[in-house]
């Protein structure tokens, strides 16, 4: 197959409240799509970018922009000798931008899998129909503001909970998370690099919740940090931030730095090292479950398919469109008892709707071969 053109859309989609984490809050979710053009037919991708490099180096317009003068260069010269696993060895050359890197690739296996008439679950060698779902609760301006969300998200039929947490919101949130819902509830906390080594013993408290799991309580870089912390604490550590391939996800499973693992294709350069760090997790009995960047439906539609996996073991941050928005960029996914159905279709298995992206769309452009 070869590559042909790309159109470039920025999105602005509004959310349905504010979501806060210990970096950021945010009421518009800023969304950076690659529409690629090939000769065997269109393929879509939502990059995982933040407008901000907060939650990693990455941001909207610099992936954007390493697109248009360095990575799609080289993917247009590919040729006829393009396919979706030629996509990585080809830009490997550039250094990190993996979110632009996953979101060229993401498209180009799209438009390959939507040829060949496979679904991108079947492609990754996914087992499931149907995923669980958890929701990922930003932190609020109060407990009772809180209590109510995750009341309301419980009524939903969502089957875990993940507080988000920084200093000074910890113990008491989850303290009165755990006992206003009671032992069952499967509860985890992510702290987005929040915490330092001089935290270690306020973290060690959150041992009295018997959490699922802290998510990324340290540095991105400190990996031996999280092997410390996870021989001193009981909570299982588990990395988001830190792991941004297969290699690394090997070598801080060695260090006994990743009890557990947070799977991010975006984070990770796309679903194809995704798929391999899902494989190194299997092969040492490590979990994995699929996080999220607050995607619209084109971008939500790969992640189902991802976390369809059977190494998935966890409820995944795959939630319901109506999670985030009152309008999403495809047909909605719906929960059904706390499970978000896989897309069958091929490909990503979901198109968007013109009009709605339209509505969304802030600017655009085509980039083509030179
Ligand atoms: O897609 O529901 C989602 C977002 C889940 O909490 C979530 N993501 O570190 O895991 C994470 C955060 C990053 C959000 S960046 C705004
Ligand atoms: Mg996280």
């Amino acid at each position: 197959m070869k590559l042909e053109a790309v159109e470039l859309l920025r999105l602005n989609v509004p959310l349905k409240g504010a979501f806060r984490t210990s970096f950021s809050s945010i009421n518009t979710h800023q969304v950076l799509w690659v529409h690629a053009i090939t000769d065997v037919g269109e393929g879509w991708a939502e990059c995982g970018a933040n407008e901000r490099p907060d939650y990693s180096s990455e941001f909207h317009h610099g992936a954007a922009t390493v697109l248009k003068e360095f990575l799609l260069p080289d993917v247009f010269a590919l040729g006829d000798d393009l396919n979706a696993e030629a996509v990585a060895p080809t830009l490997h050359w550039a250094k990190g931008h993996r979110m632009a890197k996953a979101a060229i690739e993401t498209a180009v296996l799209d438009a390959q899998l939507r040829a060949a008439g496979v679904s991108l679950a079947s492609y990754l060698g996914a087992t499931k129909a149907r995923v669980p779902a958890g929701v990922s609760v930003g932190i609020m301006n109060s407990f009772d503001e809180l209590l109510t969300h995750v009341e309301g998200y419980l009524a939903e039929g969502y089957l875990r909970i993940k507080l988000k947490i920084e200093p000074g919101w910890d113990y008491e949130p989850v303290r009165l998370v755990r006992e206003t819902f009671g032992d069952d509830l499967l509860l985890q906390v992510d702290a987005n690099t929040a915490y330092t080594r001089d935290d270690f013993d306020l973290l060690k408290r959150l041992d009295d919740f018997n959490l699922l799991l802290i998510e990324q309580p340290i540095e991105e870089e400190d990996i031996l940090g999280h092997a410390k912390l996870a021989a001193y604490i009981e909570t299982p550590i588990c990395l988001d931030e830190s792991i941004v391939s297969a290699d690394i996800a090997r070598d801080a499973i060695e260090l006994g730095a990743a009890e557990i693992i947070n799977i991010k294709p975006s984070r990770v350069g796309g679903y194809i090292e995704s798929r391999k760090i899902h494989d190194v997790s299997v092969a040492n009995n490590i979990p994995v479950w699929c996080g999220g960047m607050l995607e619209t439906g084109i971008g939500r539609a790969a992640n189902l398919a991802l976390a369809a996996m059977p190494g998935f073991t966890l409820p995944g941050d795959t939630s319901a469109s109506s999670r985030y928005f009152e309008v999403d960029t495809t047909e909605p996914f719906v929960l059904r008892d706390g499970h978000i159905d896989v897309p069958t279709g091929p490909g990503i298995g979901v198109d968007p709707i013109r009009e709605i992206v339209d509505s969304y769309t802030v600017s655009q452009e085509w980039v083509r071969a030179l």
